[in-house]
């Protein structure tokens, strides 16, 4: 009698274990949650500041230089202002490090022009656009803090 129940205990119990134990094979691996895509933080995230003021001047005896040599100003609305006292047509682009011209004032002779341009923390050149000036040497630094 009790020899019986021990075996019928015994036989439940190996059941119920290979039921549970079938169970947990079945489990399947925790499906990952969909990846949460981040927003990307680019440049035009980034705070400018307030921008400021470049007093850009060239050579008043006409050779193919600016006075001014590199500029420093704040991120921001920039404005240029621009003075050309020689005889020889000269302009000011700002061009950014990937080659991005992103403005500048008129090309002008024995006068003055300003431009606003926006502008971010970053290396930048001015120059002159007229034909040959820039390479022969109306090129400058401006960094943009
Ligand atoms: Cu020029």
């Amino acid at each position: 009698m009790i020899h019986k129940l021990v075996v019928a205990f015994v036989v439940m119990a190996l059941a119920m274990f290979s039921v549970a134990a079938c169970g947990g094979d079945d489990d399947d691996e925790p499906i990952p949650p969909d990846p949460v895509e981040e927003p990307a933080e680019g440049p035009d995230d980034e705070p400018l500041g307030e921008g400021g003021t470049l007093e850009i001047e060239a050579d008043p005896g006409g050779a193919l230089e600016y006075t001014t040599g590199a500029l420093t100003v704040e991120s921001g609305e920039v404005t240029i202002e621009f003075d050309n006292p020689a005889s020889l047509p000269h302009d000011v682009r700002i061009e950014s490090g990937d080659g991005d011209d992103l403005g500048g004032t008129a090309v002008i002779t024995d006068d003055s022009d300003t431009a606003t341009v926006t502008l971010e923390p970053g290396e930048y050149s001015y120059y002159c656009s007229v034909a040959g000036h820039r390479e022969g040497g109306m090129e400058d630094i401006l960094t943009v803090e």
